[in-house]
């Protein structure tokens, strides 16, 4: 019997599974929520509020915070962490944590595991993957390197705002003396993985390709990316490691203080898209993936990499092996919640009273709904744009507006996933929000696909723990996704011709309003 336990710090907490890969279920589940839990942190939803709306940074020490909570609180709840025989987790992608070395110093008596962290940080707070404020540097990166083409064509994506490239760049720029005082950059996943084994953990592939300096085809570092990118950076990176590796044992300070067993191996942590990948079932090219979270991404096993001619699409390396493509939206559950409580509804009216009242196409009425600035497609000025018959009075139809929402995020990631090629007849719906039959619906009929949903939630928690059995265990990813990655048959969503004809009208409306936004917002910059 082996228990292995996967993690997943995202944007708004981090959460454990532990998998029993002899009896093949899931045995525990717990989450630390940072704003709820942690409210000494200042971060209701996960990071610090900034009046910009392009600046999104984070607290590290909540991270560590986070991770000491949460297994304290899995000991409380009976978890027997000695019997844990392997752990790995999943980072929100592209965050970076600017460090002095030696790093990770263990915490002193009667120290926590943030005190620790904030003697070692550089920069107090870290960029996260919602910071749009780099346009400046993406440029002079992808000048540098010949053309936004070439960026994309070496790393997977063109230069772009998120990731840690331009975001290492724009600090190095601003602030050169902390940038000289920076000894080690962390991605969120290597950082968490640092403090489980006590020792500066390496980036995988995962999650690597996710910061403009990764080369796909060597699978090293760029010294072009490098060189363009900030001085001396790759004496600060951590070293890269394929996502199957096992990059140390618990830390001793884990072992005295939550009673994790000596010798417990750690396997290299990655991103928590590529995870997700792996705890969806969705390793092999084949399964589109559509993950409703803070963020609202869609993603894919990839057979042979291809690069989105539009620029907003990714390649990622695929935790199993060869490579991912993945959309990311900014405006995912924050927008879906402003909505919400801007009209003071339950979920369970959001999905009932207003997606289930409203027809599919919502009377012609369509939103841009970019409440803040928007990756896909780049909107850097945030704002909302109504459109439809007089009736959509935006604002004050709750319903109206709830379904518009809806249908304009559905629309848009139909719309940029067009270039993968490939038309999907199944998608496996991940996240909160799959939770929701309504969001379900209008995803199977936008995309004219059968919408699966699966037994067991926290797809980026149990896909690490999956990875930590492939490693540890030697267990093929057959078997692995076989036992834990069941569609749950009663939960299926079958697309309806009349809705589905009623989108394919709508789409090229959608289109054209959008691409007049971007022009309009083009002509004002
Ligand atoms: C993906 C992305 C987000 C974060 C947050 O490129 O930026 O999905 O990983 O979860």
């Amino acid at each position: 019997m082996a228990y292995y336990l996967g993690l997943d710090s995202s944007t708004q907490g981090l959460t454990a599974v532990v998998i029993d890969t002899a009896a093949g279920r899931v045995v525990h589940q717990s989450s630390i929520n940072f704003g709820a839990d942690l409210p000494e942190y200042g971060s209701p939803q996960g990071f610090l509020p900034n009046p910009d709306p392009l600046v999104r940074h984070a607290d590290p020490r909540l991270w560590a915070a986070a991770l000491e909570a949460l297994l304290a609180r899995l000991r409380r709840e009976g978890v027997d962490l000695g019997g844990i025989a392997g752990l790995s987790g999943s980072g929100q992608q592209h965050g970076t944590v600017y460090l002095r070395r030696p790093f990770p110093v263990p915490p002193g008596q009667g120290e926590t595991l943030a005190d620790a962290v904030g003697r070692a940080l550089t920069r107090p707070s870290a960029p996260i993957w919602m910071d749009s404020s780099t346009g400046q540097e993406c440029r002079e990166i992808d000048l540098a390197l010949g053309g936004a083409d070439v960026v994309r064509r070496r790393s997977g994506s063109a230069a772009t705002e998120r990731f840690a490239g331009p975001q290492i760049r724009r600090f190095a720029k601003t602030d050169p003396a902390a940038y000289a005082r920076t000894e080690l950059i962390h991605l969120v996943s290597s950082f968490m993985g640092s403090l489980l084994t006590g020792e500066s953990a390496p980036v995988d592939p995962g999650d690597g390709a996710g910061m403009n300096l990764l080369n796909l085809a060597s699978g090293h570092w760029d010294a072009d990316l490098l060189a363009a990118t900030a001085p001396g950076l790759e004496a600060r990176l951590p070293r890269l490691a394929p996502s199957a590796t096992v990059c140390g044992t618990v830390a001793p300070w884990l072992v005295e203080r939550f009673g994790l067993r000596v010798g417990t191996p750690v396997v290299v942590w990655s991103g928590d898209n590529p995870s997700s990948l792996i705890g969806v079932g969705g390793w092999q090219a084949g399964t589109a993936v559509i993950s409703l979270g803070t963020s609202d991404t869609c993603f894919a096993a990839m057979a042979t990499p291809t690069v989105d001619p539009q620029g907003y699409g990714h390649v990622f390396g695929n935790p199993a092996g060869g490579f991912m493509c993945l959309i990311c939206f900014k405006n995912g559950s924050l927008a879906r919640e402003q909505v919400k409580a801007a009209h003071g509804l339950s979920w369970g009216q959001f999905d009932g009273e207003c997606l289930g009242a409203t027809p599919p196409g919502n009377r012609g009425n369509l939103m841009l709904p970019y409440f803040v600035p928007e990756i896909t497609p780049l909107v850097l000025r945030p704002g909302v744009r109504r459109q439809g018959e007089p009736a959509f009075v935006g604002g004050r139809d709750a319903a109206a507006d709830i379904r518009a929402i809806v249908e304009a995020q559905a629309m848009s990631m139909r719309l940029h996933s067009q270039w993968i090629g490939e038309v999907p007849s199944a998608l496996r719906v991940t996240g909160g929000a799959s939770r929701s039959d309504g969001i379900c619906q209008i995803l199977a009929d936008v995309f004219e696909a059968t919408v699966e949903r699966l037994e067991v939630g926290n797809s980026a928690a149990l896909g690490a723990a999956l990875r930590t059995a492939q490693a540890v265990e030697g267990l093929s990813w057959h078997e692995l996704t076989g036992m834990f990655c069941r569609c749950d048959p009663g939960r299926r969503v079958a697309p309806r011709a009349a809705a589905a004809a009623a989108y394919r009208r709508l789409l090229p409306r959608y289109a054209a309003l959008e691409l007049e936004h971007l022009g309009a917002a083009r002509a004002e910059r």
